[in-house]
């Protein structure tokens, strides 16, 4: 895989964050078979009613798939050229979604060769529902294995965060860039959690007390995500955690500053950007847990941080999780996706206005 990668220029997470798509297909609009118009794209949720693998071609040397779909107000059929494997996939009863645009053909609705998902399997959402890219493809990587690859990179932490808060959980969100991103990335979820944050003159201070304060009221876990300026801030914030016997998992992000003033033209003027705008303090914040006598891990991995936010979750008590961040590459990476928004929904409306 990375040898095929490689020849796309992709060696590392970034530059599958900076592999634009070429385009998106817009399958976020799921509609009951009864309501399909046949040449627009959409993404229809049925259950399958039968799959099999059918030989076509000459001498019947192709083997493609046909199923046959259903939901509560009708049925189509879907054909997948050459795929036989997915008749084995398509069990009868499963729930798939299937994007793609219908044709009719002897009056009936057929899909061909339409992205498909298994509703039940983990990861679903990737390939139909949504805006889904298409990205530049080289020989033996296959449209689904590139979208894949890159919704982990762009799900990376906060998609953790989002997966590991359980149901009823409180997230404090920080300000400055905490409260941007959450805004901004966080996933949505079924999950009911209640999103708290101070906006307003207060500014950066008090970030710490306010977590702790809701830690002393919430029912549920509460996490806090913070930036290392804000959280020094109000380090003496913490106190009462061993006080009160108070539960509270610290996100903390250290990029070593205030990574918010890289988003501004300023960051251009060195050397007194650094010295008064971004202001690295270089602290280690394992003392800062030992003062308050919190657990204390930096994880460096989306797997280490998902077990570490369900290891908090699902244990009494508080801890300090910190993910390491760098502040000018943080810049480039949030300009990159915003860029990729940008382009996908320009796209869309410049479609609209001609259409
Ligand atoms: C009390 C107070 N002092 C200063 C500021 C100005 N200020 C806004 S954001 C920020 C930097 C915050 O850095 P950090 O908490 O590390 O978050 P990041 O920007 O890296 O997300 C500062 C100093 C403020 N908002 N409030």
């Amino acid at each position: 895989m990375s040898a095929r990668l490689k020849r796309l220029d992709v060696e590392t997470v970034r530059d599958l964050l900076y592999l634009f798509p070429r385009r998106h297909e817009d399958y976020s609009t799921a509609v009951k078979i009864a309501d399909l118009t046949p040449g627009e794209e959409c993404t229809v949720v049925a259950t399958v009613w039968e799959a099999r693998e059918v030989a076509k071609g000459p001498k019947g040397g192709r083997k493609d798939t046909e199923a046959v779909l259903s939901d509560d107000t009708g049925n189509l059929r879907a054909i997948w050229f050459g795929q036989r494997y997915l008749a084995r996939t398509l069990k009868p009863g499963s729930r798939v979604a299937i994007s793609g645009k219908a044709t009719v053909f002897k009056g009936q609705l057929v899909f061909e060769n339409p992205e498909h998902e298994m509703l039940d399997s983990a990861g679903s959402g990737v390939h139909t529902g949504r805006l889904v890219p298409v990205y530049p493809l080289t020989e033996g990587l296959t449209r689904r294995n590139m979208r894949r690859l890159t919704w982990q990179a762009v799900q990376n932490w906060l998609g953790g965060l989002a997966e590991a808060l359980p149901d009823g959980a409180t997230l404090v969100a920080g300000n400055s860039m905490s409260v941007r991103d959450i805004d901004s990335f966080l996933p949505s979820t079924s999950r009911a959690l209640r999103i708290v944050g101070t906006r307003g003159a207060s500014g950066i201070d008090g970030v710490a007390s306010t977590a702790v304060g809701a830690a002393a009221v919430a029912e549920g876990p509460v996490a806090l995500v913070v930036g290392d300026l804000s959280f020094l801030h109000d380090l003496n914030g913490l106190w009462p955690i061993a006080r009160y016997d108070l539960s509270l998992t610290v996100l903390l992000v250290n990029n070593d500053g205030g990574g918010i003033f890289h988003m501004l033209p300023i960051r251009e003027y060195e050397p007194d950007f650094t010295a008064y705008f971004a202001t690295p303090h270089g602290l280690d914040f394992a003392h800062a847990a030992a003062l308050h006598n919190l657990p204390y891990r930096v994880v460096g991995t989306r797997a280490s941080l998902r077990t570490a936010l369900l290891d908090a979750f699902a244990s009494e008590g508080s801890q300090i999780i910190e993910v390491r961040s760098e502040r000018a590459e943080n810049q480039r990476h949030h300009e990159a996706v915003y860029q990729a928004a940008a382009s996908a929904v320009g796209k869309i409306l410049a479609e609209e206005e001609t259409s």
